[in-house]
C-alpha cells in the first residue's frame, strides 16, 4: 500500500475523513498510528548479547519527526501532507512532550538509545514511566512556579504490555505494569524502551501544583520525576523509585534470559548492564539477592557473574550528587538489600583498610557509587578530562586499586535529531556540498573543511542561520510576547539552572554591558541574550537566579535608551522542543561552568554541530570541542582545572578580595541590590543572591568574571568581521562529527558491552 492509501485508509477509519478534512490533531493521531504500523514491521534486534542501559531519565522529546527520519518516510510523508496543504510541523505541534529527565543524563540516555538501534546493536533502556515527569514551568511575578506537565495521552508511543511483577517494599507488595515504547535505528533495525509503573497509580493525589502526599507509595510512585528531595520523605520516596526501577529490571532480564534458555550462570556472556549514574545502583544487591534465593547459586557464584555483567557511568564530581543514602532509609524500603549489601560491604572492609573505598561508612550511609566500582567491571567518565579529574583526585583511590576498570566515553549526541530533524536547511546544504554519506558516518562532515574559502557555501550556511534566527524571532514573539531583531546576535544559554553553571555571571555581565550602554558606550551591533533553565523546586538560589534574569529583562526590554542595542529573553519552560528551535538559531554558545565542574555537557556539541561559536571554559567536553576546531574557532576564557581543584584543595578563594579589587565586578555585583533592581523585583531573592557572591560564591563566578568580559567583548567584535565568522562556523560544523553519539555507542560497544 502505498503511504497515501495507508494514510487514508486510516483517516477514514479514525474520523471518518479525508486527509484534507481532517484537522491537524486529528491527522496527528493518524500519523501516529501509521508511524507505529510501520515501526511493527521493522526487524527487532538480537544477537548473542544484549545491553540493558538501566536510567531513572530518558529525555526523549517528541519522537514523531525522529521516527519518521529513522524508518526513512520523513519527506514522503511531509510532500504527500503538503500536497494536501498541511504542515508536517504544525501536526507535529500536536504531540505532548514527555519530561522523562532533567538535563544531560537524560538526554543522553535518549540519545544512546537512538544510536544502538542505528548501529544495529541489540539493547533496551529500562526506566520508569512517571506520569507527570519533571514540572512544567511558569513564570508568575518574576518567579518559578512548578505544574505538573500532563503528558500521557490516550494515543500515544506507549504500549501497555501483559508484562507484570510483584516488587516487594518493606511497607509491602506492589504490582507493577510494564509500557513499552519502540525504539528504531536510522535505516536499521528496532529495541525497545521498558518504562515500568505501578498499577495501583492514583493521579488524583496530586492536588495543586507538584504537591501531593509522598508517602502513600502505592499510589505515588511513579507520579512525578524526582520529588522534592529535601525532606525525608521526599528522599524515601526517590529510593523506593528507584527499587522499583531495578526491582522490575532485574526481573525482566532474568526472565529473557530464561525464554532464551541461557544459563544465569554465564549471565555476563549474555547481557550488559549499563548502570547510568548511580541511580540504578541497586540493580548489583537484587541481581545477587535473586540469584542466591531463587536460582541456588552460592554468593561467591552469584557475586563473581553479577561483577562480570555490570558497568558503571559517573556523571558528575558535585558531592551533593553523590548518593549517599542512610542505611535506615534503604532499610525502611527493601529490608531484603540489606544482608547482601552488609555482604559486599564486609568483603572489602576485610580487604581494604582505606577509609574512602569503604560502601557502608562510619556514619552508616551507603556510597552507592562505591558498590558499583566494586562490583561492576568498568567504570566510565563522560569527557576526557572529566575521566582525568576521576583517576587523579576524586576516585584516585579506586583508580590505584582497579586502573584497568576506568575508561573514558566522551559524550555525543544523535545527529538524527540535532542536525537533520531541527536544521533541515543545513542538512540539505550538506547533503548537496559534501554528500549524504555524513549521516552515517559521521566523519565525513569533515569534507565541509574543503569549502573554507568558498564565498558561495560561507553565504549559503550565514543565510541558514539568519532564516533559524528569524523563525525563532517570530517564535518568541508569539510565545514569549518579546519582539527581537534577528539582524542581533544572539547569545544563548540553555541548560539546566545550577550555580556551577554560572548563569549569574552571564547575568552579571548583561549587568556590566547595560551599565556601559547608559553610560553612553554602545555595542557596534545589537546583542540578543537569551536564557532557558529550570531550577529545582528545592533549590533556593536556582531560583534567585531565574528571578534575577526575569527582573533584568524587564528592566532592559522596556528601557527605551537600552533595548536597541540589548535585549534579554528567558524563555518559559526550556524543553526539548524548545531546544530544537534555539540550537540552530544561536550565534554564540555559552558553555561557562567553573572548570572542572561541568562532568561534559552536550549542549556545546548541538550548538557547534549547528554552527554556534563556543564562548566557554576549559571544562568537559569544551576542551575537545578546542582541541579539534583550534584556537581561532572557538573563545575558551578563565581559571583551568588544575587551578580551581587547588583553589579547593587549599581553601583559599575568598570572592570578596575579587570584588574590591576590580571596579567593573563591584558595579555589576552592586547593581543587584541597587534601587532601580529591587523596584521591579523581591528584595529578599535578590539581597540573597548578592550576600552569596559577595561572601560564599562557592562556584566562583568572581574568579572568572573580568576574564569572562574581555574574552565576550572580543567575540562580539569578531562577529563583526562577517567573512571570519563565517569560516569559523563553517569549521564548528565540519568538526562536529567527532561527537555524534554513533561514535560514542561504538566505542561503549567496543570497549564495555562487547555486542558483536
Ligand atoms: C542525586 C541524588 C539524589 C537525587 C538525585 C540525584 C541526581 C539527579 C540527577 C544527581 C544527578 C542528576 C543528573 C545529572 C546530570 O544530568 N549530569 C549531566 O550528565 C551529562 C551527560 O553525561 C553531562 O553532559 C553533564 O555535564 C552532567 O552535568
Amino acid at each position: 500500500m502505498s503511504l497515501e492509501q495507508e494514510l487514508t485508509t486510516l483517516t477514514k477509519k479514525l474520523y471518518g475523513k479525508t486527509i484534507k478534512g481532517c484537522n491537524n490533531s486529528q491527522l496527528y493521531d493518524a500519523v501516529l498510528q501509521l508511524t507505529k504500523d510501520r515501526m511493527d514491521r521493522v526487524k527487532v534486534l538480537d544477537g548473542k548479547r544484549k545491553v540493558y542501559y538501566i536510567s531513572m531519565e530518558f529525555l526523549i522529546g517528541k519522537l514523531l519527526s525522529n521516527n519518521l527520519i529513522n524508518l526513512g518516510i520523513y519527506d514522503e510523508l511531509k510532500d504527500l501532507l503538503e500536497a494536501n496543504g498541511k504542515d508536517i510541523t504544525k501536526i507535529e505541534d500536536a504531540e505532548p512532550e514527555p519530561s522523562l529527565g532533567n538535563g544531560g543524563l537524560g538526554r543522553l540516555a535518549a540519545c544512546f538509545l537512538d544510536s544502538i538501534a542505528t548501529l544495529g546493536l541489540p539493547g533496551d533502556g529500562i526506566g520508569l514511566n512517571y506520569h507527570y515527569g519533571l514540572f512544567k514551568q511558569v513564570f508568575r511575578k518574576k518567579m518559578q512556579n512548578a505544574e505538573k506537565n500532563d503528558w500521557i495521552e490516550d494515543n500515544s508511543w506507549l504500549r501497555k504490555t501483559k508484562t507484570t511483577y510483584k516488587v516487594k517494599f518493606g511497607c509491602g507488595t506492589v504490582t507493577s505494569v510494564l509500557y513499552d515504547i519502540d525504539v528504531v535505528g536510522y535505516e536499521n533495525g528496532r529495541n525497545k524502551l521498558h518504562l515500568f509503573d505501578i498499577k495501583t497509580i492514583d493521579e488524583s493525589l496530586v492536588k495543586k501544583g507538584i504537591y501531593f502526599d509522598k508517602t502513600q507509595i502505592d499510589k505515588n510512585l511513579t507520579l512525578f520525576l524526582y520529588p522534592d528531595d529535601s525532606d525525608k520523605d521526599g528522599n524515601l520516596l526517590r529510593i523506593y523509585q528507584e527499587y522499583f526501577m531495578v526491582s522490575n529490571a532485574a526481573q525482566l532480564i532474568i526472565e529473557e534470559e530464561k525464554t532464551k534458555g541461557h544459563d544465569l550462570h554465564k549471565l555476563d556472556k549474555h547481557v550488559a548492564i549499563q548502570i547510568n549514574d548511580t541511580h540504578p545502583t541497586m540493580v548489583i544487591p537484587e541481581l545477587i539477592r535473586i540469584l542466591t534465593k531463587k536460582e541456588g547459586f552460592t554468593m561467591d557464584e552469584a557475586i563473581a557473574v553479577v561483577s562480570k555483567t555490570c558497568a558503571y557511568t559517573n556523571h558528575t564530581i558535585l558531592a551533593e550528587a553523590l548518593e549517599k543514602w542512610p542505611l535506615d532509609y534503604l532499610k525502611e524500603v527493601a529490608p531484603q538489600l540489606i544482608p547482601i549489601i552488609r555482604e559486599l560491604d564486609k568483603r572489602i572492609k576485610a580487604k581494604y583498610k582505606d577509609e574512602s573505598v569503604q560502601i557502608i561508612d562510619k556514619q552508616k550511609r551507603v556510597h552507592m557509587a562505591h558498590i558499583d566500582i566494586h562490583y561492576g567491571f568498568s567504570v566510565n567518565g563522560v569527557a576526557a578530562i572529566h575521566t582525568d579529574i576521576l583517576k587523579d583526585t576524586e576516585l584516585n583511590n579506586f583508580y590505584k586499586i582497579y586502573p584497568k576498570k576506568f575508561n573514558n566515553k566522551t559524550n555525543g549526541i544523535t545527529f538524527r535529531r540535532w542536525l537533520m530533524s531541527c536544521n533541515p536547511e543545513l542538512t540539505a546544504l550538506l547533503d548537496k556540498t559534501i554528500g549524504t554519506g555524513y549521516k552515517k558516518n559521521a566523519d565525513e562532515l569533515e569534507k565541509l573543511l574543503k569549502f573554507k574559502d568558498d564565498k558561495k557555501v560561507l553565504d549559503a550556511i550565514a543565510d541558514i542561520k539568519m532564516k533559524k534566527k528569524t523563525e525563532l524571532a517570530e517564535y518568541l514573539k508569539k510565545k514569549e510576547k518579546v519582539e527581537i531583531d534577528p539582524n542581533s546576535i544572539f547569545d544563548i544559554q540553555v541548560k539546566r539552572m545550577h550555580e556551577y553553571k554560572r548563569q549569574q555571571m552571564n547575568a552579571l555581565y548583561i549587568i556590566h554591558k547595560y551599565l556601559e550602554i547608559k553610560s553612553g558606550k554602545l555595542p557596534k551591533r545589537p546583542i540578543t541574550f537569551i536564557f532557558g533553565a529550570k531550577a529545582a523546586p528545592a533549590y533556593v538560589i536556582a531560583q534567585d537566579i531565574i528571578h534575577l534574569l526575569l527582573v533584568l529583562s524587564d528592566i532592559i526590554n522596556n528601557d527605551a535608551d537600552v533595548n536597541k542595542y540589548m535585549k534579554v529573553v528567558m524563555v518559559e519552560n526550556y524543553n526539548v522542543s524548545y531546544a530544537e528551535k534555539l540550537i540552530p538559531a544561536c550565534d554564540i554558545s555559552e558553555q561557562i561552568s567553573l572548570a572542572s565542574k561541568e562532568a561534559s555537557g552536550t549542549g556545546n556539541m548541538k550548538f557547534m554541530l549547528n554552527g554556534a561559536v563556543t564562548l566557554g571554559t576549559s571544562d568537559g567536553a569544551n576542551v575537545e570541542i578546542h582541541d579539534l576546531v583550534g584556537d581561532d574557532n572557538i573563545y575558551i576564557f578563565g581559571k583551568d582545572s588544575d587551578t580551581v581543584i587547588e583553589h579547593y584543595a587549599k581553601a583559599d578563594y575568598v570572592s570578596k578580595d575579587y570584588y574590591k579589587k576590580s571596579k567593573t565586578i563591584r558595579e555589576a555585583v552592586d547593581f543587584i541590590v541597587s534601587d532601580e533592581v529591587i523596584k521591579k523585583g523581591n528584595k529578599k531573592c535578590l539581597t540573597r543572591l548578592y550576600n552569596e557572591l559577595l561572601n560564599k560564591d562557592w562556584f566562583m563566578t568572581l574568579l572568572d568574571l573580568e576574564d569572562y568580559i574581555k574574552v565576550k567583548d572580543r567575540a562580539f567584535r569578531d562577529y563583526e568581521k562577517r567573512g571570519e565568522w563565517k569560516k569559523k562556523a563553517l569549521v564548528n560544523i565540519a568538526k562536529a562529527g567527532f561527537f555524534s553519539s554513533d561514535r560514542t555507542i561504538a566505542e561503549y560497544n567496543r570497549d564495555i558491552w562487547k555486542l558483536k
